[in-house]
């Protein structure tokens, strides 16, 4: 699968996990792992045994951006014409629900790929920020619209306009993440949480995960009809039958994902 090795991929029960691994370079974010990261993730969805992905970065960083480095020399009609930066669009095209393990430094196209993701945990020690300005570009896969969204618009002005770093504390405290932990827990943390997704009914968790992306995209009335037909639909499902079964007769469903 990898072109240049730049990332790890394990599987563990019904979670597939990539960990992004350029230590060297802080993980910054070359074309390389773009493309396999992208690949790997698209290869789990299409995965009948795996049921959430997991993405995380090795040796306590997620990832320091976009290779800088990789990326200085390049001109407009490089990245116009190869439409440098599209690849990242398959994984928000994802159905399984992915979810960023960040540790460290989570800094420009490193906190966009956490924003990509459906749910981020963080460790203590995180550190978020869109710091392209000090570069004298704005931010490129998605973080003036996604920080916009999560953490609303005078935040992500702020952060986007300055660079500043944003501690795990104020990230979860402004709805950037979902939850902190230690750092030591982290990766027991994201597994588990991928685990428990995992084990759900895979049509349930596809319809919700449809639905609250919807959310985003829709004014609420439409919104509310959508997730009243994706309710409608789950009747057509055996997990429906199964997870309401195994409700009334006191047990533990056992989902067969269809
Ligand atoms: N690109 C390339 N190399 C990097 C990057 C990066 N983003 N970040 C760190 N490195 C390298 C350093 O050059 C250094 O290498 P060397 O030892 O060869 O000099 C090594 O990693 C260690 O870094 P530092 O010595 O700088 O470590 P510090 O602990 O002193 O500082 C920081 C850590 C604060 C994270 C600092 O490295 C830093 O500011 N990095 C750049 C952060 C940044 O500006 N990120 C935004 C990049 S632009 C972007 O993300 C646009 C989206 C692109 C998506 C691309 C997808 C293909």
């Amino acid at each position: 699968m990898s072109i240049e090795n730049t990332i790890g991929v394990s599987v563990s029960g019904r979670v597939g996990t990539i960990t992004i691994n350029r230590p060297h370079s802080l993980n910054a974010l070359n074309e390389a792992v773009m493309l396999e990261l992208t690949d790997a993730a698209v290869e789990f969805d299409g995965d009948p045994d795996i049921g959430a992905i997991v993405i995380a970065g090795a040796k306590g960083v997620f990832a320091a951006g976009g290779d800088i480095k990789e990326m200085a020399g390049r001109t407009f009609a490089d990245l116009y014409m190869s439409n440098w930066f599209s690849a990242w669009d398959r994984l928000a095209r994802l159905r399984k629900p992915t979810i960023a393990a960040v540790a460290g430094y989570a800094l420009g196209g490193g906190c966009e790929l956490a924003m990509l993701c459906d749910i981020i945990i963080a460790a203590d020690d995180a550190k978020f920020g869109q710091p392209e300005v000090k570069l004298g570009v704005p931010p490129g896969i998605g973080g003036t619209q996604r920080l916009t969204r999560a953490i609303g618009k005078a935040k992500a002005m702020e952060m986007c306009l300055t660079g500043r770093i944003m501690d795990a504390k104020e990230a979860e405290r402004s709805g950037l993440v979902a939850r902190v932990v230690a750092a030591a827990e982290l990766e027991s943390a994201a597994q588990g949480l991928a685990q428990t997704i995992a084990s759900m009914s895979a049509p349930a968790v596809f319809a919700i995960k449809e639905c609250i992306n919807r959310s985003y995209e829709s004014a609420l009335a439409e919104g509310v009809l959508f997730e009243r037909r994706a309710f409608h639909a789950a009747f057509a499902t055996e997990d429906q039958k199964e997870g309401m079964a195994a409700f009334m007769e006191k047990r533990p469903a056992l989902f067969v994902h269809r």
